[in-house]
This record gives C-alpha cells, sequence and structure tokens, in this order.
C-alpha cells in the first residue's frame, strides 16, 4: 500500500523517466530502433527497477495513466528526435495488461499520434504473449492497432503460455526472442535450437525477429548466421537517458 501511494504521487511529481536501448539491424549494423524503458527516481528509495513496481502499478490500476505517460513521453521524443533533422527510427514501448485492454486504446493513441505530428509507423507496441490469452479481444484490439498503423510485437517470445495457434492469426508484425534464450546461446545446444527454430518460423511466417539480450560477438555471429534481422542487447548498449542515446547514437547515425 506504501508503493501504491508512493506510485500516485510519483506521476504528479515527476519522478519517473525513460532510458532507450538501441536495436541495430544485423545485415547493415544500422540503428533502427529503440525500446523505451521506464524507471523511477524514488526520493528515499532511489531508483526503482519496474520489475518491482509493474506489478504494483498493474494491481491498482495506475498502471493505466503512467503507461500512457510513457507512450505520448516516448513518442513525443521520438517526434522531436526527427524534427531536429535525425534519420526516423522506431520507438518500441511496452503494454502492460491493462492498458492493451483498454477499449478505446487505438482511438486514444491514434488521436495523440495526429496531434503531435508523428507517423504510427515509428511506433512499435510491445506486449506479451499472456495477453492475447483471451483470443477474440487481443484480436479485435489487435486489428484496430494495426489499422491505425502501428508496429506489433510479442516480447519475451518463447516464455509464455500461448500455442502457436495466435502466430497464424493474430495480426503482429515481429517476435522477440527472450533473452533468456540469447544469453547461453553458444553454451546450450537447446538454446541454439530454439533461438534458430524461432528464426526460421518467423521468416516463413514473414514475421519480423529481433534477438534480446545479446551481450557478445559471438552470439551475433551466431544471429546473423540464422538470418536474424535485428538485435538489442548490452553488446551494443544498456539502456541510457535521452541526452546520451541522442549523443552517442543518433549524432553518429
Ligand atoms: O529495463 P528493465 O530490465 O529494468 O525492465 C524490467 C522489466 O520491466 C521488463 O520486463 C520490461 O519489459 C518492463 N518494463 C520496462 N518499462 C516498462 C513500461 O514502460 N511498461 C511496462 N508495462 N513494462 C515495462
Ligand atoms: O521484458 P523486456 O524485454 O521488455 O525487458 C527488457 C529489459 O532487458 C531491459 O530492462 C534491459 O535492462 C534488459 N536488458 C537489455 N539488454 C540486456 C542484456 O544484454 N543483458 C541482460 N541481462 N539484460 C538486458
Ligand atoms: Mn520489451
Ligand atoms: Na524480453
Amino acid at each position: 500500500l506504501k508503493m501504491e501511494n508512493d506510485l500516485r504521487r510519483a506521476l504528479e511529481r515527476d519522478e519517473f523517466y525513460l532510458e532507450y536501448q538501441p536495436q541495430v539491424q544485423l545485415s547493415t549494423k544500422e540503428l533502427v530502433g529503440m525500446e523505451a524503458l521506464l524507471r523511477w527516481q524514488h526520493p528515499k528509495r532511489g531508483i526503482v527497477s519496474p520489475v518491482e513496481f509493474i506489478p504494483v502499478a498493474e494491481e491498482s490500476g495506475l498502471i493505466v495513466p503512467i503507461g500512457e505517460w510513457v507512450l505520448t513521453t516516448a513518442c513525443r521524443q521520438n517526434k522531436e528526435w526527427q524534427t531536429a533533422g535525425y534519420r526516423p527510427i522506431c520507438v518500441s514501448v511496452n503494454l502492460s495488461m491493462r492498458q492493451f485492454l483498454q477499449p478505446n486504446l487505438a482511438g486514444k493513441i491514434g488521436e495523440f499520434l495526429k496531434r503531435i505530428g508523428l507517423d504510427p509507423c515509428y511506433v512499435d507496441l510491445e506486449i506479451t504473449e499472456s495477453m492475447t490469452l483471451d483470443k477474440e479481444k487481443a484480436f479485435e484490439q489487435l486489428k484496430r492497432l494495426k489499422e491505425l498503423g502501428v508496429f506489433i510485437s510479442i516480447d519475451d517470445f518463447g516464455t509464455g503460455y500461448s500455442s502457436l495457434h495466435y502466430l497464424k492469426n493474430m495480426p503482429i508484425d515481429r517476435l522477440k526472442i527472450d533473452r533468456s534464450f540469447v544469453s547461453e546461446v553458444m553454451e546450450d545446444s537447446n538454446n541454439a535450437a530454439i533461438v534458430s527454430t524461432i528464426t526460421s518460423m518467423a521468416h516463413h511466417l514473414k514475421l519480423k525477429v529481433t534477438a534480446e539480450g545479446v551481450e557478445n560477438e559471438d552470439q551475433l555471429q551466431f544471429l546473423r548466421q540464422q538470418r536474424c534481422h535485428e538485435a538489442q542487447g548490452y553488446f551494443f548498449s544498456k539502456p541510457v537517458r535521452a541526452q546520451e542515446f541522442e549523443n552517442i547514437f543518433l549524432k553518429s547515425a
């Protein structure tokens, strides 16, 4: 309850901020995207991880205004960088279950993007497999988002509950291979088999595929051999604040 109250105040007191992690195209080594990751600078506890506070925010419903803040802040930042003249890239935003199931989500996002003048093709919404358990609801919601023109990714792919059924039926664009498979891909032949199979399946289904948690050159080499499209991970950079992202990645891109 303490944390819930703290979270309630955090929005008003501007204690949240975003970090951005680069996403790189493997064939060209070009910067193609960035994932926005929420951070909370608590006045007493210091930086609190989303792993700790997202479940509390989800439980209390506060995730809806917090998620809205994340989405609008990330999109405004992306637009700002495009206006400044940097080559356009896509911004990925994590959606929580409650946010995803909001009745007028697509309408609200559409209006907002129009207002700030950001083309929806530069916005990627990350959902997890478990959010598609209610198949009909998920399908309707995804259809509306696709009609809007945003990109849809399945985050942490391979760790969820859903069957392959939804891959065939859901209007999605990309699989993000969970970092638990990528992290030991060179040591564990089962992980290598899983990464290779997901990548191959993505190609057959005409989905884009991104590897998460890439930490070294060997993993990168393996992913290139598998013709994985994009990668994200500490090998390129940990998530960094906007100013640092601009200095390190945009000014040189
Ligand atoms: O960046 P980090 O490893 O600390 O993130 C931990 C978890 O928090 C990840 O699973 C990530 O998806 C989640 N997360 C980060 N930012 C957001 C956000 O803005 N919204 C939601 N719903 N989850 C987020
Ligand atoms: O669940 P999601 O994929 O949204 O989580 C993203 C989180 O993964 C980020 O919070 C980030 O801190 C973390 N992350 C990103 N790259 C790496 C990596 O190379 N290694 C590890 N261990 N974590 C990473
Ligand atoms: Mn993610
Ligand atoms: Na993930």
